[in-house]
């Protein structure tokens, strides 16, 4: 049987272990990326590895996320970033140039490369086919630093397209199908492969959006071929030396078959709170809407920006709605401008934002009181727009167009336009005049970093006891994100640079009391977090472990993790269980005191006392050996500076 799309590529980085799937494996990163807002700790911890140069093909450093600037924090960082990138060898793509994930499509993806990136939606890559996996910051320091990068080996999951989309159905369609299938659980460990006859249908930055929103499902990625569809998008981006034809075996094989048929596929919308409530826009029919925003690393292509302006000119966005457009990249801007694109947005009255994630994470353009948001982006977590009452719909250019034009939920394909197909440009703009290129080895080691007050040192935990005694400072429910454990949003953002500052707000939607009832207990040996299925869902943000252990959290409780939360968790030396019998999940409650046997955890049960019910119950985790000692030793961290101490032993 021949090797699947992802097989060749895991084979080709392969540096440990067999493929078997659930097995550990360690591969070689090509390309990394940060975003500002996981990269200032991202560099901080790549520092202190001692590196003198970036060891990777490409690391490229993006400021998108931290781009209000109400005081010096932001611009601070982003004065720590530009430097510490030209120390060490980095691209840097300047606050205003877009997207991370955006514009690395556009300007650094490569088919057949692996990407390491710490943010969630870095799976964006696969769109252009690239194995891209999203990580905590201190997984992509190491990778900086030339560590090949672990995982268990997730299944391989075949995506079968037939068919072709109908007019005003489109891409984000497709995934949101996909959603409603397989929920916010139903991708973790597993990796989606795209293939069939559908998959020539779809232009990149299409297939980008699905990919890119297949991190919602939990999946480790997602991923397309790279076929003459790619060839003519990197010649558009005058990279065509670059492409490489990458395509599974005719006979591959795989672990799961899904088929889909994008000739049935209609326009689908995520209701609130979740990427994964999802219904047919038309059960939605006449909703009163009052906030619409168009772009986000999901759909702010050209084309997607486009279908909008051609479907909205001439159109007025209603009194009582608000409409904003946040184009993805600059490149899409200029493109906008040049061809009067932007000039429709003006005169229908939809409010220009920046090119950045923006009101994505709440940085602005936050919906008012209760009021009915539809966005074109990926995750509508309770809160996470800036208004915990707002509620937020994930849709897809089309139906947000549809929307603009009505003020309510409305199937685009009501509206009687007659069907159009964007054409796209022979070449992009391509201008990289706003992206910093690395500097040669001799001039970058004479940059001097520059760091504002507010970047603080990471904070360092003590090392493992033989017995964890400590207190259950919070129960929470079933997949909870790492919004609601570390929010987001303009207050709580700039404080990523400064974990004291920023743990005064873990869990605060949640509990308010959270941070003093830790901070009380951390000094009596520290605390315990509970939780149900998924916990940890969402964003790579390690901030929602380190800010937690900076707290004295010292073990998470669930009954089961997401991916990259549990990953940030083992980094920073808090202990992962999972309950061996769900059920004890009911037995447990907020001050149960709690006693946890760690002195030997190659050994599996864990016995776990509470001693306020008398009860004994079992614990199991997903711990590697060489997991374990990291967790022994206080952290990944803490484990690889002991080991130079000790001469590398
Ligand atoms: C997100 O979409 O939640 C973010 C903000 O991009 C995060 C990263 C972060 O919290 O900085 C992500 O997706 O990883
Ligand atoms: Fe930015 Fe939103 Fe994409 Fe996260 S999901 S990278 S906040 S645009």
């Amino acid at each position: 049987m021949g090797l699947n799309l992802t097989r060749k590529i895991l084979k080709a980085h392969l540096v440990e272990g067999d493929l078997t799937v659930g097995k550990p494996i360690l591969i070689k990163i090509d390309h990394t990326l940060t975003q500002d807002a996981t990269g200032t700790m991202a560099y901080l911890e790549f520092e202190s590895l001692g590196v003198d140069r970036v060891q990777t093909e490409k690391s490229v450093s993006y400021v998108d996320h931290n781009t209000l600037q109400e005081d010096f924090k932001n611009d601070d960082d982003h004065t720590f970033l530009r430097t510490i990138a030209q120390r060490y060898g980095l691209y840097y793509s300047r606050p205003g140039n877009g997207i991370c994930h955006q514009v690395h499509l556009e300007r650094f993806g490569a088919p057949g490369k692996t990407l390491l990136g710490s943010d969630s939606h870095t799976p964006t890559g696969g769109g252009i086919g690239m194995l891209a996996i999203g990580a905590g910051g201190l997984d992509v320091a190491f990778a900086m630093a030339g560590e090949p990068y672990f995982l268990k080996m997730p299944k391989v999951v075949k995506i079968n397209l037939t068919g072709k989309l109908q007019p005003f159905v489109s891409a984000k369609d497709v995934v949101l199908e996909l959603l409603k299938r397989f929920n916010v659980k139903g991708g973790v460990n597993k990796i989606f492969e795209y293939a069939g006859p559908g998959v020539k249908t779809l232009e990149v930055p299409e297939r980008a959006t699905i990919t890119n929103m297949g991190a919602e499902m939990g999946l480790t990625t997602s991923i397309f071929p790279s076929d003459e569809i790619t060839k003519n998008y990197m010649k558009r981006q005058n990279r065509e030396e670059q492409w490489v034809k990458f395509e599974a075996d005719r006979d591959a094989e795989y672990d799961e078959i899904v088929d889909i048929d994008l000739s049935k596929i209609v326009p689908m919308v995520a209701q609130p709170h979740s990427p994964g409530n999802v219904v047919a826009v038309s059960e939605l029919a006449d909703l009163e809407v009052n906030q619409i925003v168009v772009g986000s690393c999901t759909n702010s292509s050209y084309a997607d920006i486009v279908t909008v302006a051609k479907m909205i000119e001439g159109r007025q966005v209603p009194i009582g709605v608000s409409a904003g457009l946040l184009p993805g990249s600059r490149q899409i801007m200029q493109h906008l401008a040049a061809e009067g694109y932007l000039k429709i947005f003006i005169d229908s009255g939809v409010r220009l934002l920046e090119s950045s994630c923006g009101a994505c994470i709440g940085m602005g353009f936050a919906p008012g009181d209760n009021a009915v948001s539809v966005r074109t982006f990926n995750r509508n977590f309770e809160g996470r727009s800036g208004t915990k009452t707002a509620k937020v719909y994930l849709a897809s250019p089309e139906t947000a167009a549809a929307c603009i034009i009505t003020g309510k939920m409305t199937d685009p394909r009501t509206l009687n336009i007659k069907p159009f197909k964007v054409k796209l440009p022979s070449k992009y703009s391509v201008d990289d005049k706003r992206i910093i290129f690395p500097l040669p080895a001799d001039l970058s080691m004479k940059i001097e970093v520059k760091r504002g007050p507010n970047i603080k040192p990471l904070p360092i935990k003590e090392p493992l006891k033989s017995k964890l005694e400590g207190e259950v400072l919070i129960k929470v429910g079933e997949d909870i994100t790492t919004d609601h454990i570390m929010p987001a949003g303009a207050k709580v953002l700039p404080l990523r640079s400064n974990i004291p500052e920023i743990s005064k707000f873990v869990f605060s939607s949640v509990d308010k009391d959270f941070y003093q009832r830790a901070l009380d207990k951390k000094e009596k040996g520290g605390g315990i977090i509970v939780g149900g299925e998924n916990y940890g869902q969402g964003s790579s943000r390690e901030h929602a472990a380190i800010a937690p252990m900076y707290l004295g959290v010292n073990a998470v409780i669930v009954k089961s993790f997401a991916r990259i939360h549990l990953a940030n968790l083992v980094n920073f030396g808090i202990i992962p269980f999972e309950f061996k019998n769900k059920a004890d999940y009911d037995d447990i409650f907020l001050g149960d005191k709690i006693e946890i046997d760690t002195s030997d955890l190659s050994k599996q049960p864990v016995s776990m006392k509470n001693i306020t019910k008398n009860k004994i119950y079992e614990l199991v985790h997903p711990l590697t050996s060489e997991e374990i000692l990291w967790i022994k030793a206080g952290g990944k961290m803490n484990f690889i500076r002991n080991k130079h101490k000790n001469g590398g032993k």
